[in-house]
């Protein structure tokens, strides 16, 4: 009996030794950036092997159980599986419950020793979850991952966190529009506003008008540094087909990313001009322009004509984006060919306009109607409030805020984009130590320290502030390692001020997160501005 006891004793004490918690080899820190609203960080690790499972319980969490899984390999090398159902061994737990009542995109993030687990009313706030347990994984290969025990209630403050792209000044491929969107998600971005014409270029398909790409997809040289006399002699183009765009709208919907596409008008309009030039008051010949600026040649507001091809590409703009809203651009459009312009003062006349600022007023209410009887919305930049504003647009301001503050007093929605924080083609640095930019300086600081709801609206306007973006134009910007130097990590601190949106903004406390979170993304390919440590 004795002898049974002490046999039983030891084998008591193999098996609790075996199931005890392994200690860390490392310790894991929980840097996550945009950093969580809420976070308890005292408990106790998870250890993730090749021997853990991500389990989804149900099919639409699916894809988002394969993406952590790629970037579980990636990241740190380990290969691991997934599988529907409910968890049964240790692993990550990817589950939807109707009790959460987080505001959307909200989800709970809870690292124990035996599991991982993500929860949300949404598979939208499932993702977000993911990307915050990406941000857990170390930068270097390892063969096993200690994930800091955190314990995370996490929500967006704004429901428009936005990121633009100019694929005109000059052409980026799909597979870099695909690596831009994940460089979003990683952030906990839902917008991709993605700037599809310009002067210098028409980048997208439309079956209707075939010399739209033909012509207008190509220019024959552009000019050298910032002197408007000397050319490359280089021709630079590029388009997406419509299958090209209706893959990249799938790999952005699968990242719960919106893509917001911008058709140019009634200026930045040459390269559609040059295409088919009876759309202009002088019927051209006009040319894809090879110098950047702000150009006299914009579509005619007169002839009929204009107004069939606008809502023809529209049409085909709707079937290739399913996003309620579509940008109509609406900025820089000098007059001067409209006052010039027999038709265009007809129009004027006809319609009972005081001038040509209410005949572009007239042409942006005009493409509204046509939006809006297609169930979609109007977003444009804050010129459209010029000669009076559209009656549901939304209004995306560049100029500062004030186009934005005066949109929300109106009671229309507004994303805030104010090239004094936004502009991630401005100078980050002193300029003699920088690559040439259009001007300009931001530095990474003062992206972190805009708050996108000026403190002149009350409660009730606020509300009409859905966010804020950052716009990438990319005249000076001409390669992908470039624009992320561009990019990075300015987009890190604007993601943090639309999603975290702190009270008191800490901007040394996010200088040191970045330094763990920039080798991360070095990990997984992506280039940027080394952070300077005399800006802390
Ligand atoms: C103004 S922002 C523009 C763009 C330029 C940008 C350069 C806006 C609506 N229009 O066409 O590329 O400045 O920073």
């Amino acid at each position: 009996m004795k002898k049974y006891i002490f046999v039983l004793g030891w084998l008591a004490i193999w098996v609790l030794g075996a199931c005890a918690p392994k200690s860390p080899t490392y310790k894991p820190v929980a840097n996550i950036v945009p950093m969580p609203q809420q976070m308890d960080t005292s408990g106790i690790p998870f250890l993730l092997t090749s021997n853990a499972t991500i389990y989804y319980t149900t099919d639409t969490l699916r894809s988002s159980a394969d993406f952590l899984q790629r970037y579980i390999s990636q990241m740190s090398g380990i290969s691991i599986v997934t599988k529907k159902g409910v968890a049964t061994e240790k692993g990550i737990v990817l589950q939807l419950s109707e009790k959460e009542d987080l505001p959307d995109e909200g989800y709970h993030l809870r690292v124990t020793p035996k599991r991982v687990v993500i929860t949300s009313a949404s598979p939208a706030g499932v993702f977000r979850g993911i990307q915050s347990v990406i941000q857990l994984l170390p930068d270097t290969t390892r063969e096993e991952i200690w994930l800091a025990g955190v314990d995370i209630t996490d929500w967006p403050e704004y429901s428009w966190r936005g990121m633009h792209l100019d694929v005109c000044r000059h052409f980026y491929d799909t597979a870099f529009v695909k690596k831009y969107i994940d460089l979003l998600a990683l952030h906990k971005m839902n917008r991709f506003h993605w700037h599809l014409t310009e002067d210098q270029g028409w980048r997208i398909e439309i079956k209707q008008y075939p010399k739209l790409t033909e012509i207008g997809a190509c220019r024959d040289e552009t000019m050298v540094g910032k002197n408007w006399d000397e050319f490359d002699g280089e021709p630079h183009g590029g388009f997406y087909t419509q299958q090209e765009i209706r893959e990249i709208v799938a790999y952005a919907q699968d990242r719960f990313i919106t893509i917001v596409p911008e058709i140019e008008m009634p200026g930045h309009s040459s390269a559609a001009l040059a295409a088919y030039p009876q759309l202009g008051c002088t019927g051209g010949p006009y040319e894809v322009q090879k110098v950047w600026g702000v150009f006299d040649e914009v579509y005619c507001a007169g002839k009929e004509e204009t107004f069939t091809f606008l809502q023809n590409v529209l049409d085909e703009v709707m079937a290739l984006f399913p996003s309620e809203y579509i940008h109509i651009g609406g900025d820089e459009c000098p007059k001067i060919r409209w006052e010039e312009c027999p038709e265009c003062q007809r129009r004027i006349k006809d319609e009972a306009l005081g001038n040509e600022q209410e005949l572009q007023s007239w042409f942006i209410k005009r493409m509204e109607k046509y939006l809006n009887a297609h169930g979609r919305k109007l977003i444009g930049w804050d010129e459209i409030l010029e000669g009076g504003l559209a009656p549901e647009a939304s209004v995306m301001s560049w100029r500062g805020t004030e186009g934005g503050i005066k949109a929300a007093r109106m009671g229309h929605d507004v994303v805030m984009s104010p090239n004094s924080h936004c502009y991630f083609d401005h100078y980050q640095g002193n300029p003699d130590k920088e690559p040439l930019a259009i001007g300009g300086h931001t530095t990474l600081k003062e992206v972190y320290q805009y708050r996108p709801t000026p403190e002149e609206l009350d409660a009730t306007e606020a509300l009409h502030i859905l966010g804020a973006q950052g716009n990438v134009w990319t005249e000076y910007i001409a390669t992908p390692e470039h624009l992320e130097y561009m990019v990075l990590p300015r987009m890190c601190a604007l993601a943090e001020v639309v999603w975290t949106a702190p009270q008191e903004p800490d901007f040394s406390a996010f200088y040191n997160r970045l330094e763990t979170w920039l080798p991360k993304l070095k990990q997984v390919g992506y280039s940027y501005r080394p952070l300077d440590s005399e800006e802390k």
